[in-house]
């Protein structure tokens, strides 16, 4: 069996730099979020030094803070948390898709991991529920998915042809 396979999930490499940029609107979510991020960044073993977190006002503003984040923090990869709940007018809508859309095009833009952890809710319930691991846990989810991110881009930047072993069955 010579066929190579990259699937990021072997352990990251702990100097990586990590930005979480969290937004304080729905802190009560948001905190939650961030929580089980930096849980899965420990448990990850991601020094704390490693660690720089951003806070930003809203969802509206974790574009730019990535954005800046990647040009100027000098982070390896960039996890996003926020929470977006439902209200009476149409600005939920505007705020989850056009945040999704300025968040793929940083993904796009760089050469660099970046995870959406923006939770976008019908009800406080809902988003509760998905920030504390009863029907999912975003934090950990988005973070999991950055650093399996990082050790793909790291795989598939070496010259993994000219390797002889196998790197993952
Ligand atoms: N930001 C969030 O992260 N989640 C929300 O659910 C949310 N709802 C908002 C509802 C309204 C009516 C307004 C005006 C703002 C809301 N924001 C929310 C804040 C937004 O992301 C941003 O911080 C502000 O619009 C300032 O640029």
């Amino acid at each position: 069996m010579s066929i190579k396979i990259i699937t990021g999930n072997e352990k990251p490499l702990s100097q990586r730099r990590i930005g979480v940029i969290v937004s304080r609107y729905n802190e009560d979510i948001t905190t939650l979020l961030l929580d089980n991020a930096l849980e899965e960044l420990r448990k990850q073993d991601i020094p704390d030094e490693n660690i720089i977190i951003v806070k930003v006002a809203g969802s509206w503003e974790i574009p730019y803070a990535a954005r800046a984040l990647m040009q100027h923090g000098e982070v390896d990869g960039v996890v996003t948390l926020g929470c977006l709940i439902k209200g009476e007018t149409s600005h939920y809508e505007i705020i989850a898709s056009t945040t999704a859309g300025a968040i793929q095009k940083i993904a796009e833009d760089f050469d660099m991991p970046i995870t959406f952890g923006v939770l976008t809710c019908f009800t406080k319930a809902q988003a509760m529920a998905r920030a504390n691991g009863h029907v999912a846990n975003m934090g950990k989810e988005a973070t999991k998915a950055l650093l399996q991110a990082l050790t793909i881009q790291e795989q598939i930047k070496k010259n993994i042809f000219s390797q002889t072993t196998t790197l993952e069955q």
